[in-house]
């Protein structure tokens, strides 16, 4: 089955047909994770070129999101047995005043999938609330996620209230989304950036092995 297809309906906002495509896929064998980047994700960044162009608007990539997530929540028990497992907490969330939640759902479901426990702080996140859940829930990483250029900078907040609150050196900061890049994670005193979920998770499950030496 050619992906492709699946990047179209996607983009058509068609959830049904992405859905019955994800399916086929998975029936012929196509492994979760080339029909998920090949597939769904190429799709979602199509949209994401038109939607910059204003060739399309937010009804149209909100249509197009929801088939993403449709699609993704079938190839979701695929890409966790998929993983090796490891043990450890992380919380993750979308930063304040960012609503996008698409690849947080991502990196959330690849943690899962290393057997990370993962608390899910949603969107529009205050810097409070992830030092809250970290000493809380005793994590040993906070994951952020921001989308737009207006909103990365409460990743620093971030870092600053780790560090007031005095748990920095217990708790991983890592950060991630369109946006972010491996410069900003330096600049702002990060642990680490990755540029997509699967690394994301691989760098968490590494960071968890080391705290438990
Ligand atoms: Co918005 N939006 N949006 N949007 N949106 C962008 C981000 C934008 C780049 C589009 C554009 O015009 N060029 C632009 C930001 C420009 C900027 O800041 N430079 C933008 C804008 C402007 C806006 C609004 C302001 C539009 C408006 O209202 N006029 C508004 C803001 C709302 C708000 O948040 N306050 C807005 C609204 C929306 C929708 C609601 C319509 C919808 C969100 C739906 C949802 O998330 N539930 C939406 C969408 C879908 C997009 C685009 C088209 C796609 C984003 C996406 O889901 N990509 C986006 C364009 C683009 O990115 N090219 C755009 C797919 C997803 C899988 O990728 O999230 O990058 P991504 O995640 C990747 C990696 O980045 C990484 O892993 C993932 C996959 O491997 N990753 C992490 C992500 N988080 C991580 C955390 C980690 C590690 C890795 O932690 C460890």
């Amino acid at each position: 089955m050619d992906l492709q297809q699946i990047s179209e309906q996607l983009q058509a906002g068609k959830a049904k047909i992405v859905t019955q495509l994800v399916q086929q896929a998975i029936d012929e064998g196509i492994p979760a994770k080339q029909i998920l980047e090949e597939g769904l994700l190429s799709g979602m960044s199509v949209i994401g070129e038109k939607f910059k162009n204003n060739e399309v608007y937010v009804p149209e990539v909100l249509v197009a999101a929801r088939a993403m997530n449709k699609g993704a929540a079938l190839l979701k028990p695929l890409l966790l047995s998929e993983g090796a497992t490891a043990a450890g907490k992380v919380c993750i969330g979308t930063v304040r005043g960012d609503l996008h939640d698409i690849g947080k759902n991502l990196v959330k479901m690849m943690l899962e999938g290393k057997g990370l426990t993962v608390i899910d702080l949603g969107v529009d996140v205050e810097p409070e609330t992830f030092i809250r859940t970290a000493v809380e829930e005793d994590c040993q990483i906070i994951c952020c996620s921001a989308l737009l250029t207006t909103t990365m900078g409460v990743m620093e907040e971030v870092v600053r209230a780790a560090k007031e609150a005095g748990i920095r050196d217990k708790v991983k900061i890592m950060i991630g989304g369109a946006p972010v890049t491996q410069a900003f994670c330096d600049q702002i005193g990060a642990d680490a950036y990755t540029p997509d979920a699967a690394t994301a998770s691989e760098v968490a499950a590494e960071f968890c092995k080391k705290a438990q030496e």
